[in-house]
This record gives structure tokens, sequence and C-alpha cells, in this order.
């Protein structure tokens, strides 16, 4: 689990990011198709060209989870129920997808904040990305 300054490191960019949910949810799932294109395979129905309403529209909702998420750090599992059943019984989206979601998100990050994205805030995240992917993965096991 995350301690004191793990935290801290996590809610010094939060407020940032939610001020850019948009563009910067939007630009986490164009680094993810671009550079893994089988991730594609789960949005057959979008429109998936760059700045397109439907990535734009699913960009900020996935912000937004995280930010349930941020808000949640402690209970992450009670909060996520209805996600993690989604991703698992539903659209059963392999777990490995989320590692290269959460790798693209921090590249998003690291690139709208260089000042803010230090070695503590990466590792933070990183492992905060992680806990989060597991909460929203274990219902497969
Ligand atoms: Ni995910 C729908 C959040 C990882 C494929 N996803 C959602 C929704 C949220 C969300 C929020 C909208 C739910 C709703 O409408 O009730 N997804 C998240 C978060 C992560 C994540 C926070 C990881 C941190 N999802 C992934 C991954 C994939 C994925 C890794 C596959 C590559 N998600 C989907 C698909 C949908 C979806 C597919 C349905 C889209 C739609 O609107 O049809």
């Amino acid at each position: 689990s995350l301690i004191k300054s793990e935290r801290a490191s996590i809610m010094s960019i939060w407020d940032k990011l939610a001020m850019r949910a948009e563009a910067i949810g939007t630009e986490t799932l164009e680094r993810l198709f671009v550079t893994y294109p089988q991730a594609k395979t789960y949005f057959p129905h979008f429109d998936l060209h760059q700045g397109s309403p439907q990535l734009r529209a699913h960009g900020t909702k996935i912000v937004a989870a995280v930010g349930d998420a941020v808000k949640n750090i402690d209970n992450m599992q009670g909060a996520l129920t209805k996600l993690s059943e989604l991703h698992a019984y539903i659209l059963r989206v392999d777990p490995v997808n989320f590692k290269l979601l959460s790798h693209c998100l921090l590249v998003t990050l690291a690139a709208h904040f260089p000042a803010d994205f230090t070695p503590e805030v990466h590792e933070a995240w990183d492992k905060f990305l992680s806990i989060l992917s597991s909460v929203l993965t274990e219902k497969y096991r």
C-alpha cells in the first residue's frame, strides 16, 4: 500500500491533472492506440482518430475515474466496485492492457508537467496506477 509521502506525491499532481482532464485523458488514449494498436480491439465501436469526440469523451471519463480512486485512496476497492465489474465481467479486458494504459498516462503526465514529475512523483504514480489496475482486474482471479 501507499506510504504517506507517496500519497502526498499523488496529490501534488492531481489538481493540475483534473484541470486538464480532457487533454490528458485524450492524449493518454492516443498514445495507447498508436503505440500499442492491439488495445484498439476493445473499441471496435469507437472512432479512434486522434482528437475524435469519442476519444475525448472517453479520455475525460478515465481521468474522472482516476480522480475517484485518488479521492478514495484508502478504499479503492469499495469506491470502484462497479467499474471493476464492468471491466472484468462485461468488457473482459486482458489485464496486460492496464499496464500499457498506465504507462501511457505516466508519459502524458511527464510531458505536461515536467517540473512536477520528479522521480518520487513518478514512483508514487506508478505504484498508485498499479494498485488501481489490480483493483479493476481483481475480479478475474
Ligand atoms: Ni476502461 C469504459 C475507466 C482501463 C476498455 N473505463 C470505462 C469507463 C470508465 C473506465 C470510467 C466508462 C464506464 C461507464 O460508462 O460506466 N478504464 C478505466 C480506468 C482504467 C481503464 C480508470 C485504468 C486505469 N479500460 C481500460 C483498459 C481498457 C479499457 C486498459 C482496454 C484496453 N473501458 C474500456 C472499454 C470501455 C471502458 C472498451 C467501454 C467504452 C464504451 O463506452 O463503450
